[in-house]
């Protein structure tokens, strides 16, 4: 045995009222090898959860304490066979712990107070007791953990801000958090390689150098923001089974690429909906008298099909909705061609087929690409370039019901009609109400390329070309 040796008990330090606190991991067992800061165990109050560090290295003689125990200021943790000397590796919290709390445990640790080097020369382990300085295993508030890292810079301008109750949570040591605040990480976002999960200083240093290297620790894994945006708040990350049981079903296919483009274009375009009414009891009437005749074609004449017609003739009225910004944001891009998609609610997720060249077609034409593209949608056969292409979208949930939402631009078009359920409504028309069938329209548009004033002469002039049904059963030149 080497002569330095002694034995240093390590105990829950004085942490006000601190008492019967569950112990809800222990972190190492007897013979194992530790440094200084090493956590010994994590203990969890109401408000957070903390790791107790070791305040000497050496080697674990005895552990005190077991996973679901409880304990409480003062308690034996753990005892160390230390060849160090405890009180220059105490942080000031242990030397300043009182000295009921620090009390040695044994006739030994009686006679080496825990503030006086213990004599070298001592051919017996001597037992010192050093009240550990618990430090939350995560900052209880992000104001707190602010103050206690006054410095702390993130590495990115666009790393996405700590989320502060997640990282309470993270599985990670003191003096990894800490190196983790003064980066700026999110322990949330690292993956943790060390014993049963825990996130060590190398996994920081590899978050570090993939942010670095590729911009991907961007909020919820989007591409790095523009220059000068700012980085996304993060949502917390719950753990919902304590609340009670949970299943975890993946999304699909559809929806795992749809989501991130969704999302872009919700953080990227300035959304404005313009809502508005057109009277389609005139339409209703003309579509009644012809759908018989269509179906006889196998044409099922929905709606939709007038409403993609009202839409050919808003977008020739109206060519900057029938655009793209172009990349750097300066010009726009007027596209001399009008192919129009149409959202398809299928068993997997959302789809835009794409009615090509539906300037060229009449309302029957129409209604048969949607008709036929909606099958396919369904069937999940569409190819890649039946959803290419498009210069403007509808969302129709009108089978569905509704009376208003807000549809999210298909990026990168600047403007998408969403359409709810017509209904019989009393309008006041000449001294009197009357009832008139009407369908409700949201305009969604990109603000940055269309004005409000714009927006509402297309639903305008949307409207009145719905509400006169003879201009959309013409024939199309
Ligand atoms: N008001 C009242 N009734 C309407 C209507 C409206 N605005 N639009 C359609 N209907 C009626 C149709 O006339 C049809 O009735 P009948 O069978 O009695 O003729 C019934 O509702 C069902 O129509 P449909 O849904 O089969 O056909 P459609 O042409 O209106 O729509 C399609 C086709 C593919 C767009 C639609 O089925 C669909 O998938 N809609 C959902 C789109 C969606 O999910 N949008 C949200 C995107 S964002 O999450």
């Amino acid at each position: 045995m080497n002569a330095a040796a002694r034995l240093v008990e390590v105990r829950v330090p004085d942490m006000g009222n601190f008492k019967d606190v569950a112990v809800i991991d222990v972190l190492v067992k007897p013979g194992e090898s530790i440094q200084p800061e090493a956590p010994l165990v994590t203990l969890e109050t109401e408000k957070a959860t903390m790791d107790v560090p070791s305040t000497a290295s050496g080697v674990i003689e005895k552990v005190h304490v077991a996973k679901g125990g409880k304990v409480s200021a003062g308690d034996l943790i753990a005892t160390v066979r230390s060849e160090a000397a405890p009180e220059s590796q105490a942080p000031p919290a242990a030397r300043a712990a009182p000295a009921a709390a620090a009390a040695p445990v044994s006739s030994a640790a009686q006679a080496v107070p825990p503030s006086r080097e213990p004599t070298r020369a001592s051919t017996a382990p001597a037992v010192v007791s050093v009240a550990a300085a618990a430090r939350p295993a995560v900052a209880p508030a992000p104001a707190e953990a602010l103050r206690a890292q006054p410095g702390a810079t993130p590495i990115r301008a666009d790393l996405p801000p700590i989320n502060e109750p997640g990282f309470s949570r993270a599985h990670a040591g003191p003096s990894v958090r800490k190196f983790a605040r003064e980066l700026g990480v999110d322990l949330t976002r690292v993956a943790g390689h060390g014993f049963k999960g825990r996130i060590t200083h190398d996994d920081v240093k590899g978050f570090v150098k993939t942010a670095l290297g590729s911009g991907a620790a961007t909020a919820g894994g989007a591409p790095p923001a523009a220059t000068g945006a700012l980085a996304l708040p993060a949502i917390p990350a719950v753990d919902f089974s304590q609340f009670g049981p949970t299943e975890v079903k993946p999304l699909s296919r559809i929806q795992r690429i749809s989501g991130p483009r969704l999302h872009a274009s919700w953080v990227n375009i300035p959304h404005v909906t313009q809502f508005d009414e057109a009277d389609i009891t005139d339409l209703e009437e003309t579509r009644t008298k012809l759908k018989d005749k269509a179906s006889q074609a196998g044409i099922k004449l929905t709606p939709l099909a007038f409403v993609m017609r009202a839409c050919v003739k808003a977008l020739q009225e109206f060519p900057q909705f029938n655009a793209s910004l172009d990349a750097g944001g300066a010009s726009l891009i007027l596209k001399k061609y009008l192919n129009i998609g149409f959202a398809a609610d299928t068993p997997n997720g959302l789809v835009v087929p794409v009615v090509r060249e539906a300037n060229r077609k009449d309302i029957y034409e129409l209604a048969r690409h949607l008709g036929d593209l909606a099958d396919k949608a369904r069937a999940g056969k569409l190819s890649p370039g039946d959803m290419q292409g498009g210069c403007f979208t509808i969302s129709s949930l009108g089978g569905i019901g509704g009376t208003a939402f807000t549809p999210i631009i298909n990026a990168p078009e600047v403007a998408i009609l969403g359409v709810s359920r017509s209904a019989m409504r009393p309008v006041y028309r000449d001294g009197a109400f009357v009832p008139r069938l009407i369908l409700p329209l949201s305009l969604s548009y990109d603000h940055r390329v269309i004005d409000g004033a714009t927006a509402t002469r297309f639903t305008t002039f949307l409207a009145q070309t719905l509400a006169e049904p003879r201009g959309l059963t013409e024939a199309v030149p």
